[in-house]
């Protein structure tokens, strides 16, 4: 079973999403066991001091490193049994295959900052390693562990009640996903194309796999450098390179 602690000011932020859907049911079913920890009960001052002003001025405050500290240590010991994961916008990309290899390992703690972020000390003698979800600013660390740990929770066998589903998704083939249709087959007169109606399988697998090149190839052409391509689909790329620029999605 894998292991995630989280380390927050802000426990309850976890409560629902740590309930619903296939991370909630990956829970109940037991494949993996999530503990959420408010730093502030290890806040020893009568008033329970989490923050304090940055040295050297400027706005914002820092979290303090004694707390961190107290509360990751009475978890998980010292130094920490598990590899102690800190959210930061300056962290190294999160990726599916950084969420392929932490749902591998026994387990791992979140560490989520507020206010400005967290002290120095905490980065350089704590944390073993510093993600980041993305180029967009948040104003803590609490939302980006939750998109750690539904990114890996969904990866333990058994999670999805689909054991292909996992391997066959968007950024674990390296393309974008086939267009998805369900009934009914016309719907305000907008039609489902042809080749989903027909039962004709191999040419069913050839659309779906050219219409996610497709996709890739005009909304993120920087993914096709690490697809695996066939020969063939190489030259159908370089054939959509050398055309005019589609008007289609
Ligand atoms: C924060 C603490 C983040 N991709 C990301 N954007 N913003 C954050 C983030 C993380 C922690 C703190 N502000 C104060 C922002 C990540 N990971």
């Amino acid at each position: 079973m894998l292991t995630i602690e989280i380390f927050t000011l802000f426990p309850n932020l976890f409560e629902a999403p740590l309930r619903e859907s296939i991370l909630g049911r990956a829970v109940a079913h037991g494949l993996l066991t999530v503990g959420v920890h408010n730093i502030r009960d290890a806040a020893t001052d009568r008033h329970q001091v989490t923050d304090d002003a940055p040295y050297g001025g400027g706005g914002g405050m820092v979290m303090k490193p004694e707390p961190i500290f107290a509360e990751v240590e009475t978890v998980l010991g010292s130094p920490p049994a598990l590899p102690v994961i800190l959210l930061t916008p300056q962290g190294t990309p999160f990726t599916q295959e950084k969420a392929w290899a932490l749902a591998e390992t026994p387990g791992f703690a979140l560490l989520c900052g507020r206010y400005e972020g967290v002290d120095e000390r905490v980065r350089e003698h704590l944390a073993s390693e510093e993600l980041s979800i993305g180029d967009y600013v948040l104003s803590g660390g609490e939302l980006a562990a939750l998109v750690v740990v539904e990114a890996v929770a969904r990866l333990l066998p058994g999670a999805l009640g689909n054991e292909e589903g996992a391997r066959d998704d968007s950024h674990s083939s390296g393309l974008l996903e086939y267009p998805h249709y369900t009934r009914p087959p016309e719907f305000r007169g907008w039609g489902v194309p042809d080749v989903l109606l027909s039962g004709n399988h191999a040419q069913l697998r050839q659309w779906r796999r050219e219409q996610s090149l497709r996709r890739t190839f005009l909304r993120r052409p920087d993914l096709l450098a690490k697809a695996e391509l066939s020969d063939e689909e190489k030259r159908l790329i370089a054939r959509w390179k050398s055309q005019e620029p589609g008007a289609e999605k």
